[in-house]
């Protein structure tokens, strides 16, 4: 997420002495200004940090821990801002929260990433389609509901916003949902109708909490939205969409400080689990390349069955991992969201995360042979690949649509990096948590048989 500026930070806190002078602190104050505005961060929010660090630095003696202390500490403060942080629940059910922004900044898909969100910590969750100024819009929602099995609240028939808000609501309330998440018409820009809108549907439903989608691939506009839309109608918490593009960073780290409303959840690509909530002190850690722990263990809490990552480390152990097991793990994998958003949270690895980063799990050539491949075995045979005769790798290659040459490839990758697992799992592994953080090493951590 941070990689860039990660990087830069570390360089920066080097330069400085255990003990040093006030030229010294100067240079890396600048060298600061310098990579905090090249990555995008808002010249008020940096002119305001670089100050307080230098400032505190001097007063607590220049060196290169009280730098990083101050460091710390002043990005922690900046990304602060008051009100509510993360997803929070009104104090008896239903929770309601409006998504609003303009067209195309992701608030369809982050409707659905939310309630997949929720969905994993066991609430109720409803969406309602409230977005009838563009045709596909509804279908759009039909679609994500049905892909993250949550329900879904529309009317082919009704041309009023506001009334769909209010039967979502009805229906949440007598069917004792947890939370309702109303999706709504965006536009290209802001303009008066949409705000009138907006205003009726807020009136009707009176929601908790409407929060501001916005692409941060746009930069400093973001801000600019963000506050003429918290102006306007009132927002009680930022989404940045598109976070894992081309984007420098810099927009996250200055939109909550310029706009004075908490940035509370940052979207990291296309796909339904890639959404990670904002917790300052969390991300700090993460910019300082001390990485998330907590973050990566709440993600995989949500997505990963005990009972089953118990039952796979006992069989990497015993070597006894074969094809289902891996499939299942693949699974895991995928509901986990993007590469690059897990790599940042592991320590050290942030670094690595811009070049794993693009790898798609399922799509990838080698994933869609593999799966070819275990497609066209008999259950037998992906319980004990060892069965496998040279007859049979035949008539499976033929099945596979694979060259037999491949499917000895495949097969012969698949039993070494299962001795891998165990071998490594042989130094008190611990299931899933353990394999996880061995990340860094070729390709473990990922199903066995994706090593290269
Ligand atoms: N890469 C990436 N694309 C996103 C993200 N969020 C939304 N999108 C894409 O942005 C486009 C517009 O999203 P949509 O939810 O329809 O925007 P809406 O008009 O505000 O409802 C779609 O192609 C989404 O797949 C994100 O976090 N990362
Ligand atoms: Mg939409």
């Amino acid at each position: 997420m941070f990689n860039v500026l990660t990087g830069s930070f570390k360089s920066i806190v080097n330069k400085i002495r255990f003990q040093d002078d006030a030229s010294s602190l100067k240079k890396a104050t600048t060298e600061l200004r310098k990579s905090l505005l090249k990555s995008d961060v808002h010249h008020k929010t940096t002119k305001e940090l670089v100050g307080a660090i230098e400032l505190e630095t001097k007063q607590n003696g220049i060196g290169q821990d009280n730098f990083l202390k101050s460091l710390q500490s002043q990005l922690t403060n900046i990304l602060t801002t008051s009100g509510n942080q993360g997803f929070v629940y009104a104090s008896t059910p239903l929770t309601t929260i409006l998504m609003t922004g303009l067209q195309g900044s992701g608030k369809t898909t982050t409707t659905g990433k939310l309630a997949l969100y929720l969905k994993q910590k066991k609430k109720k969750v409803l969406i309602a389609a409230g977005d009838l100024q563009r045709l596909a819009a509804v279908e759009q929602l039909k679609q994500i509901g049905a892909q993250i099995e949550v329900d879904v609240y529309f009317d082919d028939n009704e041309t009023n916003p506001v009334k769909i808000a209010l039967g979502a609501k009805q229906k949440a309330q007598a069917e004792q949902y947890d939370v309702l998440l109303l999706d709504t018409a965006g536009r290209l820009a802001i303009d008066d109708e949409l705000m009138s809108q907006l205003e009726d549907v807020k009136k009707a439903v009176t929601p908790n909490e409407i929060f501001y989608v916005a692409d941060s691939l746009t930069g400093h506009d973001a801000t600019k939205t963000a506050t003429s839309f918290k102006e306007k109608i009132g927002i009680d918490g930022v989404i940045l969409t598109k976070f894992d593009g081309d984007t420098k960073g810099g927009v996250a780290l200055s939109i909550a400080h310029q706009v004075e409303v908490p940035l509370r959840f940052v979207g990291t690509g296309e796909k339904m689990p890639d959404l990670e909530v904002f917790i300052p002190e969390r991300i700090v850690s993460r910019l300082m390349g001390a990485g998330d722990i907590e973050g990566l263990a709440e993600k995989t809490s949500a997505v990963i069955d005990e009972k089953k990552a118990k039952e796979v480390s006992k069989k990497i152990k015993k070597g006894e991992f074969n094809f289902n097991d891996f499939l299942d793990q693949l699974e895991m994998m995928k509901k986990l969201g993007s590469m690059k958003s897990i790599m940042g949270m592991i320590p050290g690895m942030s670094q690595m995360a811009g070049k794993l980063g693009d790898m798609d799990l399922e799509n990838s050539g080698e994933i869609v042979r593999i799966k070819a491949l275990i497609s066209s075995m008999t259950h037998k045979e992906r319980e004990t690949p060892s069965i496998i005769n040279p007859s049979r790798k035949r008539r499976l290659a033929k099945g596979a649509g694979l060259s037999e040459v491949q499917v000895n490839k495949i097969l012969k990758q698949f039993k070494n990096a299962a001795k891998m697992a165990k071998k490594l799992s042989g130094k008190g592994g611990k299931g899933m948590q353990q394999m996880l953080s061995q990340m860094g090493g070729a390709g473990a951590g990922m199903p066995p048989g994706l090593g290269r």
